[in-house]
């Protein structure tokens, strides 16, 4: 059976839709990867996406929006996600895990004021990202001694979630991952990979 047409639409930035082009790079699926300004955004784009926010995956012209959903399907569909009930439940823990500094990241992005922005990455610095990395860590250490992935033996998209995630949140709070040890060796474990570096080395560049 022939695969579906992918068409992923999102900005010009790594943000909700990188885990996704990873998870295709990683997998060797053909899509396309819209990235819209946001002059298109508010023009052309908004209006049509089902929820109104990208990012949103088109499978064969159908719409499937929420960035975790279609990180979670297309992780299906490429071999990425837990081989059962149990290793999936554990995989959307360490998904959901992050949901704290997204918090963060949501309001400094919706805010242009310099002063309010500087708030949200207090509370990023000061709170949502100590507590991220400290609960990620013990979900880390409770498979494998930490000493290899969140869930199972192998790269699953928990593991490459978190390091997008990480990504990102570095380019706000220096020296991020200094007092956790284990996620620190992940982060280098999944940028190691070879087609993740490839898919680093050859994206197109952008902050965050
Ligand atoms: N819960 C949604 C949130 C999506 C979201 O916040 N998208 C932002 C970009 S990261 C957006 O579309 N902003 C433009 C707008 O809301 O007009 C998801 O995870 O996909």
């Amino acid at each position: 059976m022939s695969k579906p047409k992918y068409k992923l639409i999102y900005f010009n930035s790594k943000g909700r839709a990188e885990v996704t082009r990873l998870l295709f790079h990683l997998a060797g699926y053909d899509y396309e990867d819209v990235r819209i300004t946001d002059e298109q955004w508010h023009c052309k784009y908004k209006l049509d996406m089902p929820c109104k926010q990208v990012p949103v995956l088109f499978i064969d012209d159908e719409p499937l929006t929420q960035s975790k959903a279609i990180a979670r399907y297309v992780a299906k569909q490429t071999d990425f996600y837990g081989q059962t009930n149990s290793q999936c439940a554990r995989i959307d823990a360490v998904m959901d895990v992050c949901n704290d500094w997204h918090y963060s990241m949501v309001k400094w992005f919706g805010t242009g004021d310099p002063e309010v922005q500087e708030s949200w990455v207090r509370v990023l610095r000061e709170e949502a990202a100590p507590t991220v990395c400290s609960n990620l860590e013990t979900l880390l250490r409770q498979n494998n001694g930490g000493d290899g992935y969140f869930v199972g033996d192998t790269i699953t998209v928990a593991d490459l979630f978190v390091f997008c995630d990480i990504e990102v949140i570095q380019a706000f709070v220096d020296d991020l991952l200094a007092k956790y040890p284990k996620l620190s060796a992940l982060f280098d474990r999944v940028a190691s990979n070879e087609k993740v570096a490839e898919w680093v080395k050859t994206r197109p560049h952008t902050k965050y």
